[in-house]
């Protein structure tokens, strides 16, 4: 029986979730994140608090940035071509350098989708209409302080957790642990506040 739903049971995905520094600031609120990712029934892979430098935070979003190198002559004269829809961009590196934040690595089956669906949209006005149970429709100041981050997708995810968890190998991972972490062979560590393997204990 035990086996058969071991083998029914969909493979965990892994996916990034950032506490953004407008939440961490409030100890409360940062109580009740780590408590909604428990209640959500994520495993807490990893969980490191850290304060990024101004050069860190431009890395991490370069995506956003506007700036588009279109030709070789704008590459020689070395001023960019700024698309528009990204004003937010200075605002957002200032404010993701501003304070400590805490990455989260988390697994689940379908893990980005349903942490995607517990932040809630990205604009806070929306949020509290369309989802004002989200974290963001909770918790949300504005579209800038919008309290979480959270890989988009399978891509985005493998890059992002690289980034904040350099050291770890998600091949190696998936291939030893995640069968373990999906039979439940596992528990949560208190003190650690993350999931270990039963076996470590
Ligand atoms: P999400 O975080 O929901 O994936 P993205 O990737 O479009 O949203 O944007 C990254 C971050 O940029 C957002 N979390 C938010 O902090 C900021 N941002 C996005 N759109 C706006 C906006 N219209 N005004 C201000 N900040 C924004």
């Amino acid at each position: 029986m035990l086996l058969t739903a071991r083998r029914l049971s969909k493979v965990l995905q892994l996916t990034l979730a950032v506490i953004k520094p407008d939440a961490v600031a409030h100890p409360v609120m940062l109580e009740a994140l780590h408590q909604r990712i428990l209640d959500n029934n994520f495993f807490i892979v990893k969980c490191k608090d850290l304060v990024w430098r101004r050069q860190d935070s431009e890395r991490f979003y370069a995506e956003h940035s506007g700036v588009i190198w279109r030709g070789s002559w704008e590459k020689r004269l070395g001023t960019p071509a700024l698309e528009d829809g990204r004003f937010f961009y200075q605002r957002l590196v200032e404010f993701m350098s501003s304070g400590p934040m805490r990455a989260y690595l988390l697994a689940r089956e379908d893990a980005i989708r349903h942490w995607r669906e517990l932040m809630g949209p990205t604009k806070v006005f929306r949020a509290r209409y369309t989802a004002p149970e989200s974290i963001r429709g909770q918790f949300g100041l504005t579209d800038t302080r919008n309290t979480t981050h959270g890989s988009d997708s399978i891509e985005s995810a493998r890059r992002e957790i690289d980034f904040f968890f350099p050291d770890f190998c998600m091949e190696e991972w998936m291939d030893k642990e995640e069968p373990l972490f999906r039979s439940r062979q596992i528990h949560y560590d208190d003190q650690k506040q993350i999931h270990t393997l039963s076996t470590q204990s």
